[in-house]
């Protein structure tokens, strides 16, 4: 893999470019892997990443059956923290959110990290009270968060309303290292260090049945013929269950449609990003200058991967008692994505009732903040059977009630 640097588009501006190799392979299926991960979304990118870079596994094959990072990892609202309440959850989101913030310099490619901090308004005393849980847990778990006056949330985001007649902001939790990152550089930058070390990573090819033999996996049939593996890793998201039949078990999954907008361009005005998620909203303003904007979650179980008339309507009217300036703006463009939700709102990273085969899934509203931390673990699970980072979150937490409840550190209203 030829390296970006300043020296290298400096050497390329003088000959038009030209010199650029392509930043990943688009190799033809192998008849046999050690491992093939199944979705090339951001978590299973990082899962082969992780496998090859820490467990030295490099006869690996990411399948996808679209184009990688064309699913929620290409699709969400980019944000990125780490103020969950649980001690399982806080260690793999925070693992994950350290390693954001080398990501650029490890990938050699910039996926515009931005720790601009994050904070979460407190809009009720139940809210409040809730928050200055979280704040408390995480001093305890080692994760720089603090309960904020509304003085100091005013201070931050001077575009903020505090004194709403219905939904007064109180304080917030705030994280002043979290942020965001550029979402697909995310996807990019794992993809073409993954072609760097080998892997093949094949795109526009499904993945329409998952083959065992004795009770062990033996490979997938796909759009492009039938492929061999001796592990399998499935990290299909919104179509985890669909996967999960083809192999011959059930998950605890719903799919479900997350929506998200942005507005026309405008000067910068906000330079954090703020969840409201009593009001169900949450916003930042992107590089470009956009407002990006999102709510709940859609209240039915569907596929559909775009938005909704009523979702912006919702949404909007939520958000401009506290952001009255929103209500000034043109929205631009909307979109969706399936997400993934268990019952405790907490991932699912697990070895399955099939030998070989191992799922990634369950990340719901909140998985593109996790992925590297996700692919760490998940990839240790597979290569060793064990990660310390993933051990909570095995499916039989659902058969022995050990749920890791994350209800309200998922900040999006399910
Ligand atoms: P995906 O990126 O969806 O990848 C799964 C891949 O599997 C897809 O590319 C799909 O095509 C492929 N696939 C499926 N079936 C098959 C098959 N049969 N054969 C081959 N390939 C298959 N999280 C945050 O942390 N912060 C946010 O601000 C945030 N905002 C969001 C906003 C929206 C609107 C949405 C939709 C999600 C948001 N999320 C957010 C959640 C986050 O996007 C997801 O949790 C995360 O991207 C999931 O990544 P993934 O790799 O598991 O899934
Ligand atoms: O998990 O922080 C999050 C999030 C924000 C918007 C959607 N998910």
């Amino acid at each position: 893999m030829r390296r970006y640097s300043a020296f290298a588009i400096a050497r390329e501006a003088l000959r038009h470019h030209t010199g650029w190799g392509r930043a990943w392979a688009a190799p033809e299926p192998k008849k046999h892997y050690d491992v093939v991960i199944v979705g090339a979304g951001g978590h299973g990118l990082a899962t082969a990443y992780y496998l090859g870079k820490n467990h030295g596994l490099t006869n690996v094959a990411i399948i996808e059956k679209g184009w990688l990072g064309g699913g929620n990892t290409g699709r969400n609202t980019t944000i990125i923290r780490s103020n969950y309440l649980q001690d399982a959850s806080a260690a793999i989101y925070e693992k994950a959110r350290g390693l954001y913030e080398t990501m650029s310099q490890d990938l050699n490619y910039n996926v515009m990290f931005s720790p601009r901090g994050v904070m979460m308004l407190a809009q009720t005393e139940h809210e409040k009270r809730g928050y200055l849980r979280t704040a408390h847990a995480n001093a305890l778990q080692g994760v720089a968060t603090e309960f904020i006056t509304p003085e100091r949330v005013k201070q931050i985001a001077p575009i903020i309303n505090l004194d709403g007649p219905r939904y007064p902001v109180l304080g917030a939790l705030w994280q002043p290292r979290g942020g965001t990152a550029r979402h697909d550089a995310v996807a990019w930058g794992y993809a073409r260090a993954c072609s760097d070390m080998g892997m093949d990573i094949i795109q526009t090819c499904e993945v329409t049945a998952v083959t065992r033999e004795g009770g062990k996996v033996t490979g997938v049939d796909t759009t492009k013929g039938h492929i061999g593996c001796t592990k399998l890793g499935i990290v299909v998201a919104g179509h985890s269950g669909q996967l999960a039949e083809m192999a011959g078990f059930r998950l605890p999954i719903e799919a479900v449609a997350l929506q998200a907008y942005v507005s026309e361009p405008i000067k910068p005005a906000l330079d954090c990003v703020i969840m409201a998620n009593t009001v169900h909203g949450y916003l930042s303003q992107s590089d470009k200058g956009e407002m990006v904007i999102g709510g709940g979650a859609d209240n039915h179980n569907n596929f559909t991967q775009r938005g909704s008339f009523s979702h912006i309507e919702e949404t909007t009217r939520a958000l401009v008692e506290t952001f009255p300036m929103l209500s000034r703006l043109k929205m631009l463009r909307q979109w969706g994505g399936i997400v993934d939700m268990t019952g405790d709102r907490s991932p699912i990273l697990s070895k399955t009732p099939v030998d070989g085969i191992f799922i990634n899934c369950g990340w719901g509203t909140g998985g593109f903040k996790a992925i590297p931390g996700s692919g760490w673990g998940f990839a240790e699970l597979m290569a060793t059977g064990h990660s310390p980072l993933t051990a909570e979150f095995g499916l039989e937490r659902f058969r022995e009630g050990r749920f890791i409840d994350e209800s309200v550190a998922a900040g999006v209203a399910h």
